[in-house]
């Protein structure tokens, strides 16, 4: 506002606040015992890729070590994350899920 100059210290908008929330990438890590076929599936059920994306994305982790398989909210994030760690459990495999601000 200009009253006259008495707003010392407001700041003034200069160009419109357009904040998104912050973006999540859940990231899946190899390991030496999870089976390959499990790992697909996981990708499949989890993360709704196709059986041909996941098996790719399987032997990427496998061999790279790691890999992003999807980028999200905070809150789906740790949902995913979640949901992958209790199904690894279950099932009595190391498979580890994690998430990192992106
Ligand atoms: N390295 C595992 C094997 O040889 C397969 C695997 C792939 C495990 C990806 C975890 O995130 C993973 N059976």
């Amino acid at each position: 506002d200009d009253d006259g100059g008495t707003d010392a210290g407001v700041k003034v908008e200069t160009r419109p606040k357009t904040k998104r929330p912050p973006l999540y990438k859940v990231l899946i890590l190899n390991d030496d015992y999870t089976p390959m076929e499990f790992v697909v599936h996981v990708l499949e059920r989890f993360f709704g890729l196709s059986h041909a994306q996941a098996f790719d994305l399987m032997l990427t982790v496998h061999k790279k070590g790691l890999a992003v398989v999807g980028v999200f909210s905070f809150e789906i994030a740790e949902t995913k994350v979640a949901q992958v760690m209790d199904f690894a459990q279950r099932h009595q495999h190391p498979l580890q899920c994690t998430m990192e601000k992106e």
